[in-house]
């Protein structure tokens, strides 16, 4: 469809934020993630991200394209590699990992990522993704071999923000870590929003509907939450995170 960006910024203007649920394909199964993508439409969920920093299935697109039948909220790629493409989904956040120095994640996946996107017409939005750290190492860490932004260094992290607006891209993802101890500090998302113009994604380690509101407040203006939906899904949770993000 090719105009999920603008879903996400006509939904800001709307509801002033988006909700987003992660769903990691190795963790869940298909019949599973319908039903999560089903009851997070219901409780009020602007979107889905799919991916994971692995991918040990082999079976991405089967994934994407059997829940993508199933479910008309926004269905979006939150890829760990150039493996995880597919073009039955309506978008992909088009990572560079900006706070990483490790070039294959800066440049050299999305060398390799970008003629298949094409080829697919799948709507790549272009995401300065940036891992803060968070207590505990985390997969995506590891496997890149990057070393965090300190939790106290907020202007190193403005900095890489203010970076990657002016290299053009379209969102900032403030990146926790799936599971993380600790998510990132209030303080680090309210300067960077106050200096990017585009939108402010936080996710990683997101436990409760207080502290997503406490995100939102400090001016994210999208929320992903993953690890604690997975554990404790229901659709009352859901609901309240949703809320908590809309300020219901
Ligand atoms: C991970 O930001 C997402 O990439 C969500 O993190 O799984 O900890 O909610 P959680």
């Amino acid at each position: 469809m090719n105009n999920t960006y603008q879903h996400i910024l006509s939904t800001i203007e709307k509801k002033s934020t988006n909700f987003f649920v992660l769903i990691d394909p190795d963790k869940t199964n298909i019949a599973d993630a319908i039903l999560t993508c089903n009851m997070a439409q219901e409780a009020g969920a602007d979107g889905i991200l799919i991916g994971g920093s692995l991918l040990f299935s082999n079976q991405f697109d089967e994934f994407i394209l059997g829940v993508k039948r199933e479910t008309t909220l926004p269905l979006i790629i939150f890829p760990g590699n150039s493996r995880q493409i597919s073009p039955h989904a309506d978008a992909i956040l088009f990572l560079s990992f900006i706070s990483s120095r490790n070039p294959n994640y800066l440049i050299g996946e999305q060398v390799i990522a970008a003629p298949i996107i094409r080829s697919m017409n799948l709507e790549p939005i272009s995401t300065g993704y940036m891992h803060i750290e968070s207590g505990n190492v985390t997969t995506v860490e590891f496997l890149s071999g990057s070393r965090s932004i300190p939790r106290n260094k907020t202007d190193i992290a403005v900095a890489h923000a203010l970076a990657a607006e002016y290299m053009g891209m379209k969102l900032i993802y403030l990146e926790a870590g799936s599971g993380a101890h600790l998510s990132v500090p209030n303080e680090m998302i309210a300067e960077i929003s106050s200096q990017v113009t585009v939108p402010v994604v936080v996710g990683g380690g997101i436990k409760t509907p207080g502290e997503a509101r406490e995100k939102v407040v400090a001016g994210a203006k999208i929320i992903v939450i993953g690890n604690f939906l997975e554990k404790h899904f229901s659709l009352q949770n859901v609901r309240e995170f949703s809320n908590a993000v809309h300020g219901a």
